[in-house]
């Protein structure tokens, strides 16, 4: 059986939520800089280059809109937590996201991306609380899920989902480079697009 994908194409980087336009149902990914979230896109759609990856963090700085079939969205939020740059620029990607977040009914489902080795940061915690808060649907994806040995994996895990309060069964460990997991979130963003 073929591995399961989401068609995904390109539409447009949008700097304020009135761009992104009209869609039945939309599905974003948020995380901090660098956790992944691009690479996630381009395995999820098992093209090389549709989302623009790199070794530089904060990259993304705008909401990346693509398209998947029957006018659902797919968005990729710029990444929290990037420590250069003018503190302006950080307050206007928090503004961004957070009136996004917030504004968008179409949302279905916010995939909250965590480093599977570096565990949940601050502002990966402050991002989960805020979403619970807005009563915003979200489920962890913990990325880089490659970078963890066999002996440590069981270890993470059991820490990563004792500092989100969650189950091991609600987290979606992934490796965009190794292909692991994508299958099951795959599988997910079709059924919450409706799909
Ligand atoms: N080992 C490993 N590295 C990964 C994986 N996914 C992404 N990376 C690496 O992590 C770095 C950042 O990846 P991106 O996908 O650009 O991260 P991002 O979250 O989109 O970053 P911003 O756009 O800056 O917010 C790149 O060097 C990737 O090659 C993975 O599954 N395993
Ligand atoms: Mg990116």
């Amino acid at each position: 059986m073929n591995p399961a994908r989401l068609t995904l194409s390109f539409v447009k980087s949008a700097s304020a939520v009135d761009q992104i336009g009209f869609c039945e149902c939309e599905i974003v990914i948020v995380g901090r800089s660098n956790v992944g979230k691009s690479s996630l896109i381009n395995a999820v759609a098992q093209q090389k280059n549709i989302a623009q990856t790199s070794k530089t963090p904060g990259r993304t700085r705008n909401l990346n809109v693509y398209q998947a079939p029957r006018e659902r969205l797919l968005i990729d939020c710029p990444g929290y937590g990037f420590a250069r740059g003018p503190i302006e620029d950080k307050d206007r990607w928090n503004l961004l996201i957070e009136s996004y977040l917030s504004s968008r009914a179409t949302i279905k489902m916010v995939y909250l991306c965590v480093d599977a080795y570096v565990g949940p940061t601050d502002r990966d915690i402050d991002m989960q609380a805020w979403l619970f808060q807005k009563h915003i649907p979200y489920t962890i994806v913990a990325t880089k899920y490659d970078q963890l040995r066999p002996s440590e994996r069981s270890g993470k895990q059991k820490k990563l989902c004792e500092v989100l309060s969650i189950d091991l069964e609600a987290v979606l460990w992934v490796s965009s480079r190794e292909s692991l997991g994508i299958d099951r979130l795959v599988l997910d963003m079709q059924k919450h697009l409706e799909l």
